[in-house]
């Protein structure tokens, strides 16, 4: 079957997390991903948090699948030479260089166009034009710097960073919508154009409901905190804890097992047309008329006693006990599911979103698959290329290089590691 960007072409100059994620992402949708990468070294996370010796680490096996990877010193004549011919080649081109790397090798935006003016350019930067522009950036100096720390963790307690990579991952994809808009705007246009997704506007953008409740300060407590109503609310969005970001009140509460298992915990959420129903489900059948608790603005200062009254039910059942009864009344809740049971959660394995993948030097590992599914762009997720396995292939079928001119530029030393003096 087609997909949706079949015929599409990515010179894909990306590394780490956030431009790979990107990358892997419009690989997954069709394109054609070809990876520069350094000869001898590639992509750093080849060779970071190894698990199996001398194998892929699982940090590049799962931001690379689907593409093809070819060797290219860019800071070599002939490596130079071969990448203009390849951004001649390409529809997008995909970095996440620091401030200035680019340009260093003599890639601007304005000499981009010079060789391509259908050349879409995309770019993930720590941040947009401003103070902190040159600064290198990784993913918690992003949910630090994006309002993502400030606003997470317990009020008593430092900033936290999440597990989520909301800064690298999330900024991929911010950057992948704009490369989908930037060909679709090319149809018309027949122009490619300069797409820049910063780290720090990502995680902002992804934290909007914290930048609404710094302007609702300015008129109250937020009555859904769990600060309210005997702590005290300065004028800076405080740390929520585990309150809900939305107007249902919600918590996590303990549930059976808490004391040796760190993820027996529920997300309970009190949505105000169930009311009725958790009020019988946890033995609590004259708060539905009580006026201090029959309606949603009555029981906000009641918060912290109505989940601890939830907390004494939950306690006395499994997560997935919790989750069974509560859903026959279609209370919202969710388990807190660690890696483990979601690596093994046999729903998520047939809709390919936790996938098996082979791989010839580290065997078998699991994935993330595509978290988007498309009726008529169906995803197969292969295998990350090996360090510069496709080199000949590229050469030969993107640039149609014949045989002589393949021997020519691998005797100039443009796709293989430079030598090391003896005192490096
Ligand atoms: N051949 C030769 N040289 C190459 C090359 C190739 N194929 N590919 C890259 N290089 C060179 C670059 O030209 C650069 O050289 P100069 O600094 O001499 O110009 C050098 O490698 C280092 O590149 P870099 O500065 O991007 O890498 P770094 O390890 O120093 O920094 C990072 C990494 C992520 C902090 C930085 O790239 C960055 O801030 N990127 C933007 C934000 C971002 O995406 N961060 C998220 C990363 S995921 O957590």
């Amino acid at each position: 079957m087609g997909k949706a960007l079949d015929g599409v072409r990515i010179l894909d100059f990306t590394h780490v997390q956030s431009g790979p994620t990107c990358t892997q992402l419009l690989a997954w949708f069709g394109a054609d991903v070809i990876k520069v990468e350094r000869p001898g070294v590639g992509d750093i996370t080849r060779g970071q948090l190894r698990d199996v010796p001398n194998a892929d680490s699982l940090y590049f096996t799962m931001l690379n699948h689907n593409k093809r990877s070819i060797t290219i010193d860019s800071k070599h004549p002939e490596g130079k030479k071969l990448l203009e011919e390849l951004i001649v080649s390409c529809d997008v081109m995909v970095e996440n260089f620091a401030p200035g790397a680019l340009d260093r090798m003599g890639f601007t935006w304005e000499r981009v166009q010079e060789l391509n003016p259908r050349m879409i350019m995309a770019s993930v930067k720590g941040f947009g034009p401003g103070p902190y522009e040159d600064c290198k950036v990784y993913e918690n100096v992003a949910q630090c710097a994006g309002g993502s720390a400030s606003t997470t963790g317990f009020d008593d307690g430092p900033p936290l960073v999440t597990g989520a990579q909301i800064g690298d991952s999330g900024t991929g994809l911010h950057l992948a919508l704009g490369i989908v808009a930037a060909i679709h705007q090319r149809t018309t246009t027949g122009r490619g154009q300069r797409v820049m997704a910063a780290m720090q506007d990502g995680v902002l953008n992804l934290c909007r409901v914290k930048l609404r409740d710094q302007q609702r300060l300015a008129h109250g407590p937020l009555k859904e905190f769990p600060q309210y109503p005997h702590g005290k609310f300065g004028d800076v969005v405080p740390r929520a804890a585990n309150a809900s970001g939305g107007g249902q009140p919600g918590s996590i509460l303990k549930c059976k097992g808490w004391e040796t298992d760190p993820n027996a915990y529920i997300y309970f959420i009190t949505q105000a047309p169930v009311w009725k129903e958790i009020c019988n489900v946890i033995g609590k059948p004259e708060w539905i008329t009580d006026p201090e608790y029959a309606k949603p603005d009555a029981r906000l200062p009641h918060l912290k006693e109505i989940f601890a009254t939830i907390e004494a039910w939950t306690m006395t059942k499994t997560k997935f006990e919790a989750m069974a009864i509560l859903n026959e009344y279609d209370i919202p809740c969710g388990p807190i599911l660690s890696m483990k049971e979601l690596a093994e959660e046999q729903s998520l394995r047939d809709t390919g979103t936790v996938v098996e993948v082979d791989h010839p030097t580290r065997g078998k590992y699991l994935s993330v698959g595509n978290p988007i599914k498309m009726s008529d762009s169906p995803t197969e997720v292969t295998r990350s290329p090996l360090l510069g396995e496709h080199t000949d292939e590229i050469l030969r079928d993107v640039l149609k290089f014949d045989e002589g001119r393949i021997s020519a530029l691998k005797a100039s030393g443009a796709l293989t590691a430079p030598a090391r003096s003896a005192a490096e």
